[in-house]
């Protein structure tokens, strides 16, 4: 019985005077008094051989001296973790070791800006599938039977179950969606990935990326397209910029144009960027043609709209002077690192 007690009173000291002064210490000490096979195990068989009227109190006494064990680990970790101790020493005064961060890809900002600058005048974006079915695509926009853009040689087809289905080649085909779905007004862009068949070169690759412009509501003008893509110039080219714009043809609009802006890097004056024009080409638009409305369920009687649409790749080809649309797939890093922007 004394025996025990003496045991139990110079654990106690130990518990209270051991020396823990870093975290080794103290795992030591949590081994030693607090692990599976702490030194405090052995007393509770010796309790055994207590006589019985001296049990609850020997028994009350072991349970103090693991409770106290516990409080010094608790207490010494916290004051070691207020040190500083819990973590390695950190040296303050070493060079740091900067990570490299990502940065976005030039066509991501150019769309993000594009986007940024439409919603500032309350369009708002819609976007579709890449696989279309033969409507959206083709024929809900004014395409007729044999228009060669439904060509294999112009269009990638897939098969999807039972249906012969095309990668789309604008994302008009997501505007036709937004018609049949919404009322007028409308005025949204639909920025994506579209598809062509074509040999990819410098100049053409077999996938781009577009943003297109819709807006349809109760007498909506040409002037009012003017207005809206001299807007658009000035905010992506800088207040000088002008725009002009030549008779087209597209399927589905009508009249149509393509839009031309001021050359950004002489101003017009004339370099060998515009080939001595003054004037870059940057997108095409028109009227919404009648025969479209119709087909995505709007009344051409009692709605108007203009549309156009843009290839990001040339607006960002015109803002980064970059020449071959092969790098924007090739993932170099050495040409994607260059790119930093707010967008
Ligand atoms: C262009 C040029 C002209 C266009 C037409 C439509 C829709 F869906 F309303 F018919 N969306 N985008 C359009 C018009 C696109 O891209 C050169």
């Amino acid at each position: 019985m004394a025996n025990i007690q003496d045991k139990i009173a110079d654990l106690l000291k130990e518990v209270e005077t051991s020396d823990i002064n870093s975290l080794d210490q103290l795992e030591e000490f949590r081994i030693q008094f607090l692990g599976s096979k702490n030194i405090l195990k052995p007393l509770f068989a010796d309790l055994k051989s207590v006589p019985n009227k001296d049990k609850k109190l020997v028994g009350q006494q072991i349970n103090s001296l693991k409770q106290a064990a516990q409080e010094r680990f608790d207490q010494v970790k916290v004051s070691l973790e207020e040190t500083g101790e819990t973590k390695e020493k950190i040296d303050f005064s070493r060079p740091g070791e900067p990570k490299e961060i990502g940065a976005r890809h030039p066509i991501s900002i150019v769309r993000n800006e594009i986007i940024s600058i439409f919603e500032r005048i309350g369009y708002g974006v819609s976007e579709g599938p890449e696989v279309e079915d033969d409507w959206h695509n083709f024929s809900a926009l004014n395409f007729p039977p044999e228009h060669p853009a439904r060509d294999m040689q112009d269009t990638f087809f897939v098969e999807k179950g039972e249906r012969e289905m095309a990668l789309r080649t604008h994302t008009s085909s997501v505007q036709v969606r937004v018609m049949e779905n919404n009322k007028p007004p409308i005025r949204t862009i639909s920025p994506g990935r579209v598809y062509r068949n074509e040999a990819i070169s410098a100049r053409a690759h077999c996938f781009f990326h577009q943003v297109e412009g819709l807006f349809i509501d109760k007498d909506v003008s040409f002037a009012d397209l003017k207005q809206t893509l001299l807007y658009f110039a000035q905010e992506m080219f800088g207040d000088k910029a002008k725009i002009r714009l030549r008779p087209s043809y597209f399927p589905f609009t009508e009249p149509s144009a393509e839009v031309d802006v001021s050359c950004t890097i002489c101003n017009g004056d004339g370099c060998n960027v515009c080939k001595y024009t003054g004037w870059l080409e940057i997108l095409g638009c028109g009227m919404v043609d009648p025969n479209v409305l119709t087909s995505a369920g709007i009344d051409p009687e009692e709605y108007s709209g203009f549309a156009f649409g843009m290839g990001i790749e040339r607006i960002a080809q015109l803002k980064y002077r970059v020449n071959d649309l092969r790098l924007y797939s090739e993932n170099d890093v050495r040409f994607l690192k260059q790119f930093k922007s707010a967008f």
